[in-house]
């Protein structure tokens, strides 16, 4: 975690305000201010410890009930709690803001957020897991939520999203099904965290149009490295109007500036228990220290009259619009860099509402947007009560003022005779449209009620397989690893059959695999043909940064008694100014003496951790610098184990000199003839690179393009 102090803290959350910042302050409490201990109604508390008691003599009788601060203090505490969120229950967040990079968006929408490069708009993010409760880990396989509020000067817009661009269901009367489904069984409550069930994938098994997202869930994409390193979606089909009485349909995109990374599963698995909070600490760790996250913003449109030119419905959740049919249009960016100051003030009570719009953006028929326009709003009741939308991190930058009053703790005074409209003062009346009001675009709406879908939302597993065909080799691999571990939990035969035979419409022989990996019948023949049909756009690599960087990357230096001193310093030095933090792991967390340093002579570097207090499943990269201590580290199981460990997970290793050795004894790594290196002579092998001695811009400068080419 950052090594900043709390001083340097606050003159950097001081640099990071912005208009949401400010106004946040309003609600600021410092209890280093000055402020000694009162009761919640200001009376001055002399005793905190110990309740008021009745005694006699020698004799401590009962605790009296009229300790007011007792009760009170009690009382409060009993009801800190409040409903998790129902789904998306874990999750971390940051403050940040948002500029679009000219106005070329003009063309479709009148909405400032998206059009005016003058604009600054505070944005607040908060990224999650769905299944597992507040309390469950980060690197579990899930979706994970991606939602953010815009505070623009035209009121609050919250785009919630994923970082997976369509969705299990269609229609969101399936929504408390699918959620049943995935979220613990409900005799047992369990498992924790995980899709890997019964009845999850009993569910999956018998509602085909999930399939898409299902391959999209097993993929690396479940399995994100860090919230700074995944797309953003807005899944659901929105619109954009231009204020000339033109619609269209668009797709919102957040695509890292880092690349899209993730964990191998065996990580994953491990990080998990080793430090549940992986996540969170991430992204706090690279904005506190000043890696802020980076995401630009794209746009998808189809013009309103395009839209049945697709052999999918674009008002289908669980397809995408292919990039190579309607490109992606970068307009903005946003950048996370400020903390949050208080997790519940924040964090927890934050609430997103799909239907918060601003005037330019608008909904569609896409049926799964709207059962959420009504399930966001609900929800905040049962979680935050009526007036959750007065809550700071709620409230909106610019003017509110309306006749909506009262409720359970209403915060505002209005000073006013009147609360309706019309009333005689003309007061508070609604705004004409030129003076910015949203505006309802305008529509023939006629027909029959039935309960139907449209038609093309019948076929289900093009994409599916489009997708699947999409990605590369490896994360092929890990999609078939990920199904054999997921459907090897499912216990009832039924269940896992039943997948098989989904796959079967997928990939034939994906679907053999699987059925080998988990012990289903194997299957003689493909439902469905493999088409082949494959986009450029979908596998992760897709994603890599075009400049490689390995800022924010974490590496772990492995020394021991002995390593070469100015070495360390000089690869140290090298990586901060790459952006990369660097730490020292050691035979203990204290001092490590370099060689030839002693504790008399006061040298050593301080370790940051033991390596047994860290594993190498939570460092992007590992590096053995040269010295004598690579003959302790050989001795040391633990030591051996973190290199043989970075090398299973495709970590880039780089060592120097005497660490080449020991590096090379650790994994048994053949094609590395060491002996033969002249100096300062480089090889690379398997994502290993050695270096007979140091030479700055050398193996470590390719140890960390490597990091970025392995990630
Ligand atoms: Fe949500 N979803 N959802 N969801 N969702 C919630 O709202 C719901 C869907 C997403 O960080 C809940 O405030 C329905 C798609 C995120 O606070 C709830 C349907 C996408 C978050 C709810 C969907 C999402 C939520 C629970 C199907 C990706 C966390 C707490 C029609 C585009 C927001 C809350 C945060 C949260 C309902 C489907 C993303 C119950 C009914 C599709 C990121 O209202």
């Amino acid at each position: 975690m950052s090594t900043l102090g709390i001083a340097a803290k606050e003159v950097f959350t001081a640099a990071t305000d912005n208009a949401k910042v400010s106004d946040l302050q309003r609600n600021y409490v410092d209890p280093k201010a000055g402020g000694r201990l009162t009761t919640d109604f200001g009376v001055k508390v002399p005793d905190t410890d110990t309740w008021l008691k009745a005694t006699n003599g020698s004799t401590v009788g009962p605790a009296l009930l009229e300790d007011q601060h007792a009760r009170e203090k009690i009382m409060r505490f009993d009801h800190e709690r409040i409903p998790e969120r129902v789904v998306h229950a874990r999750g971390s967040a940051a403050h940040g803001y948002f500029k679009v990079y000219d106005s070329r968006a003009e063309k479709y929408t009148c909405a400032k957020v998206l059009t005016d490069p003058s604009r600054t708009t505070p944005t607040f993010v908060r990224f999650s897991t769905v299944q597992g409760p507040r309390g469950s880990a980060d690197t579990v396989r899930d979706v994970r939520g991606f939602a953010t509020k815009f505070y623009t000067q035209e009121g609050n817009w919250d785009l919630v999203g994923n970082n997976i661009p369509v969705f299990f269901i269609q229609d969101a009367i399936k929504f408390p099904d699918l959620v049943h489904a995935v979220k613990p069984e409900p005799h047992n409550e369990v498992p924790t965290g995980q899709s890997a069930h019964n009845n999850f994938w009993d569910f999956a098994g018998l509602q085909p149009e999930s399939a898409h997202m299902v391959m999209w869930a097993m993929s690396d994409r479940g399995i994100p490295r860090s919230f700074r390193t995944m797309q953003g979606f807005g899944v659901n089909t929105f619109t954009l109007y231009n204020g000339t009485g033109e619609k269209f349909f668009v797709k919102f995109h957040w695509i890292p500036e880092l690349g899209v990374h993730s964990f191998m599963w065996d990580e994953a698995l491990k990080i998990a228990g080793q430090d549940p909070d992986f996540h969170r600490k991430d992204l706090e760790e690279a904005i506190v220290n000043g890696v802020f996250p980076v995401w630009k913003f794209g746009i998808q449109v189809i013009p309103e009259a395009k839209e049945h030119d697709f052999e999918f419905d674009i008002l289908d959740a669980t397809k995408l619009w292919p990039e190579e049919l309607v490109p992606v249009e970068i307009i903005g960016e946003m950048t996370l860099n400020r903390t949050v100051d208080e997790y519940f003030s924040e964090t927890e009570q934050v609430a997103f509402c799909t239907s918060h719009l601003v005037p330019g953006i608008g909904f569609s028929d896409d049926p799964l947007l709207q059962g959420r326009n009504f399930s966001y709003f609900d929800t905040q009741l049962s979680r935050l009560g009526v007036n959750w939308q007065q809550l700071p991190i709620n409230r909106p930058v610019c003017p509110v003022m309306n006749f909506q009053r009262d409720g359970k703790s209403q915060h505002t005074i209005t000073k006013s005779n009147v609360n309706y409209w019309p009333n005689r003062h003309d007061v508070n009346k609604p705004h004409a449209l030129e003076e910015g009001a949203y505006r309802d675009h305008v529509r023939n709406i006629h027909g029959i009620a039935q309960r139907v879908r449209g038609s093309k939302f019948n076929e289900h597993f093009n994409q599916a397989q489009y997708f699947y065909n999409s990605l590369s080799g490896p994360e092929k691999t890990h999609l078939q690893n990920a199904l054999a571990f997921e459907l090897s939990h499912c216990d009832d035969p039924v269940v896992y059959r039943l997948y098989i035979d989904i796959l079967l419409n997928i990939d034939f022989d994906l679907a053999k695999q699987t059925a080998m990996d988990v012990g289903g019948d194997m299957p003689t023949a493909a439902k469905r043909e493999n088409k082949g049909e494959r986009s450029a756009r979908l596998s992760q690599t897709a994603f890599m940064p075009a400049t490689p960087t390995i800022k924010g990357r974490r590496i772990a230096v492995l020394v021991a008694d002995g390593f070469a001193e100015a070495e360390l310093a000089a690869l140290r030095a090298l990586l901060k100014s790459a952006q990369a933090t660097t730490f020292v792991i050691g035979p203990r967390r204290g001092l490590v003496y370099p060689a030839g340093g002693t504790v008399a002579k006061g040298s050593g570097v301080q370790a940051d951790h033991h390596w047994e207090g860290q594993r190498s499943t939570m460092f992007d990269a590992l590096l053995v610098p040269s010295g004598k201590h690579a003959e302790l580290l050989r001795k040391s199981g633990r030591a051996v184990h973190w290199v043989r460990e970075a090398f299973g997970h495709c970590k880039p290793i780089g060592a120097i000199g005497e660490g080449v050795t020991f590096v090379k004894e650790a994994i048994g790594l053949p094609e590395v003839e060491v002996a033969s290196l002249t100096a300062n002579e480089v090889v690379a092998s398997y994502g290993v690179v050695t270096a007979s001695q140091y030479s700055v811009g050398s193996a470590v400068h390719d140890a960390a393009k490597m990091t970025l080419s392995i990630g």
